[in-house]
């Protein structure tokens, strides 16, 4: 069947290659440390596992869990400021938990997308 105009495809899955560091854990301040990761966006929860050999899918990366997540409930996300890296295209993400990620990829396509995404993933779990 097709899609009906209200079953719009759901912001809450979402999948990529994305180049991703803590800058900080439990609010402390860690050392940069860029990876590429895939990254999952599944509900409310935002999980990365190393990606490998500039691999597309989770598949065949010999990953059988995520490395680390992230719940972006009660989270919030914006373009990072200049001050927090020289990279181009690098969002901010900090969580509840006072854990702050940045997210950053070349395409500008790709970072829009994902800014967009998260941002309506953190409203629409806003008050759970
Ligand atoms: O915020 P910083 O310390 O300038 O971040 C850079 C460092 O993490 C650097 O590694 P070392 O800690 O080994 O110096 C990374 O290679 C850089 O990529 C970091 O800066 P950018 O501007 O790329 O986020």
């Amino acid at each position: 069947g097709s899609r009906s105009q209200w079953e719009l495809p759901k912001p809450s899955e979402k999948c990529g290659l994305l180049t991703v560091t803590k800058i900080t854990e439990h609010g402390k301040k860690v050392r940069k440390n860029w990876t590429s990761s895939w990254t999952v966006l599944r509900g409310s929860m935002l999980l990365f596992a190393k990606g490998q050999g500039g691999g597309t899918s989770w598949f065949g990366s010999g990953q059988s869990k995520p490395e680390f997540t992230v719940d972006l409930r009660g989270g919030a996300v914006d373009w990072a400021s200049k001050d927090k890296s020289s990279k181009k295209n690098v969002l901010e993400l900090k969580t509840r938990q006072a854990t702050e990620l940045l997210i950053q990829s070349d395409n500008e396509t790709v970072i829009n997308d994902w800014l967009q995404t998260l941002q309506e993933t953190i409203c629409t779990h806003a008050w759970e």
